[in-house]
């Protein structure tokens, strides 16, 4: 059983959305071909899906500016622009994204108090958002996870899928990927190599397939 997770394929982190990620757009026509032709059995995707007056907007901080460090709940928190805020068209993904063939949707982000970067938990590493759950009951043996962005979001799923889902083969699919900053997606990933996830690329999947 062999599942592909697309992280935050959403406008608020494309180009002219709220947060963007350069080049994040480009990713989605690699989506879309890995849905169609990658031999998955199941899809899923993340969803960022904030409340307006999420904690980790700079905008909730007096004087505070996007990009700068804050805290959140006593803990350094980086603090965002507004983004991806829940049934704005910034959270809806993006519109050339086959949505049709997607199978699951983990929203997160939901609890102003906490972000939510990785697909699987709160960064206080205290709540699950049911999305291993989901994984395990329906037998996924493989998981390959890509997205937006590769320094944030995409680097925290995978590390907790590694942890959260002993026994199934985890790997980050780089073209399918983007990221915030140049030194942030080096850093994610020699971290995720180090962890001992496979870096493949679509190429590599659609050879497989
Ligand atoms: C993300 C920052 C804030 C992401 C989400 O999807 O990588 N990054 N919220
Ligand atoms: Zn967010």
């Amino acid at each position: 059983m062999k599942a592909l997770l697309l992280v935050d394929l959403q406008n608020g982190f494309c180009p002219g959305g709220n947060l963007p990620v350069a080049e994040g757009d480009q990713v989605i026509p690699v989506a879309n071909r890995l849905m169609r032709d990658g031999g998955y059995d199941l899809i899923l995707a993340s969803q960022d899906w904030h409340p307006a007056n999420h904690g980790s907007f700079a905008s909730q901080h007096p004087h505070a500016r996007p990009f700068e460090m804050g805290t959140l709940s006593g803990k350094p928190q980086m603090l965002w622009p507004d983004h991806c805020v829940r049934g704005t068209e910034d959270a809806d993904f993006h519109p050339q994204l086959e949505k049709s063939r997607i199978h699951f949707v983990q929203k997160k982000g939901q609890d102003i108090g906490v972000d939510s970067y990785s697909a699987f938990r709160d960064n206080d590493r205290s709540a699950l958002t049911g999305l291993a759950d989901e994984i395990r009951r329906r037998g996924v043996t493989a998981l390959d996870i890509g997205g937006l962005a590769t320094d944030y979001c995409v680097k925290f799923s995978v590390l907790d899928a590694l942890e959260l889902l002993p026994g199934v083969r985890v790997r980050f699919v780089s073209d399918l990927s983007r990221g915030i900053s140049p030194e942030g997606v080096e850093a994610a990933v020699s971290q995720m190599r180090a962890a001992g996830v496979p870096v493949v690329t679509s190429a590599d999947i659609l050879a497989e397939a």
